[in-house]
């Protein structure tokens, strides 16, 4: 039987290289410049035709779930927190501030304010455990415009599974790595300025759990292409994407307010076992209660798989990592981003 499947995969991989020409490591600084422009760039956004079944949480063997009143997990456990308590978002947690040209300072309040560590006005909502942050600290990202950090990008994460999640005092790793038939729930809050740009049609992410280096070649198992699964807000939309497609979408949050969100996933190259649901304070009310502020159950794949030579063994599937923060087409100005009291629950 197993050797069945892995034949089956050879013959999918060998398939699948025929159809995608290109690794991306990340999307290319000049993507929505690019002839042809690409759908995620275009203000027709197409609408999913995937299997949605239920607004209900995807069975789980621990019981895991999301309490839509009070924006908590039920039945699980804290993996990785971050409450911006420690001033350096890097040690123990992020391990690198994805931001500007180069990063030339001690990580705190520098290189032109592009991270800024800030005391007071943050999340004042519980954890997804229901535990008080202990702070009223948030970290703030701005990405200045003709930034270059594989693009116009400000996010906390480093973009790398190989060296783990970072523990006490390393920075080698990165805040949250999701692997193959792994359920995980990550929560975290952000503040859109009140200047944010809403009305450009570019596409402008601020979270991603992308497939993480090193890797070779990634690989869909439904020949699709991009990152795994990332959040854009553009066109005054919240967007979920999945492999550069919209799966969902609801209006943005009110500018100046922080927004609760937590994306449940089940992680798997497997188009038959991923799934995703996002919830959304979207208005801001502190709960996830209203119609708009919960996708429906999406079924898929996601995640990559490697299909070339690399340290991933071909078909094996390529780590995603949690990245945070702004990256943006480069037709935007200096734009920031606040975040806070980030969870990732098992
Ligand atoms: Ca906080
Ligand atoms: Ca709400
Ligand atoms: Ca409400
Ligand atoms: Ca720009």
């Amino acid at each position: 039987m197993k050797n069945k499947i892995l034949v089956s995969l050879a013959a999918i991989s060998l398939f699948s290289v025929g159809l995608v020409t290109a690794s991306l490591a990340g999307r290319p600084p000049d993507f929505c410049t690019k002839k042809p422009i690409h759908p995620s760039c275009v203000t027709t956004t197409t609408t999913t035709t995937e299997t949605t079944t239920t607004t209900e949480p995807p069975p789980s063997p621990t019981g895991l779930s999301v309490d839509r009143s009070t924006m908590q997990a039920v039945g699980g456990t804290v993996l990785r927190n971050d409450t911006s308590s420690q001033v350096d978002p890097r040690p123990g947690l992020w391990g690198v501030i994805a931001c500007g040209a180069t990063w030339t300072t001690n990580g705190t309040n520098g290189d032109n304010g592009r991270y800024v560590h800030k005391t007071s006005g943050g999340d004042v909502n519980l954890r997804a455990d229901g535990q008080a942050q202990d702070n009223t600290a948030y970290r703030q990202l701005t990405v200045l415009d003709g930034d270059d950090f594989s693009g116009e990008r400000c996010q906390l994460g480093r973009n790398s599974w190989i060296e783990g999640e970072n523990t006490g005092t390393q920075t080698s790793g990165t805040f949250a790595i999701f692997r193959e038939g792994e359920r995980k729930i990550t929560f975290f809050s952000v503040r859109l300025p009140t200047n944010f740009p809403l009305l450009n049609d570019r596409w402008q992410q601020i979270v991603q759990w992308k497939q993480a280096q090193p890797y070779t070649n990634d690989n869909r198992r439904d020949g699709a292409d991009g990152v795994t699964l990332e959040i854009q807000i553009f066109l005054s939309k919240i967007r979920l994407m999945k492999f550069w497609e919209t799966k969902w979408t609801t209006n943005a949050p009110p500018l100046g307010t922080w927004i609760r969100f937590a994306f449940d996933v089940t992680y798997s190259q497997d188009p038959t076992k991923g799934k995703i649901q996002l919830y959304v304070d979207r208005n801001g009310d502190g709960d996830f209660l209203e119609a708009d502020e919960v996708s429906p159950v999406i079924s898929g794949a996601t995640m990559a798989y490697e299909s070339g030579s690399s340290s991933i063994p071909v078909g094996q599937t390529i780590p995603n990592a949690l990245m945070l923060g702004i990256y943006h087409d480069s037709i935007y100005p200096t734009t920031s981003i606040d975040v806070d009291n980030v969870q990732v629950v098992e």
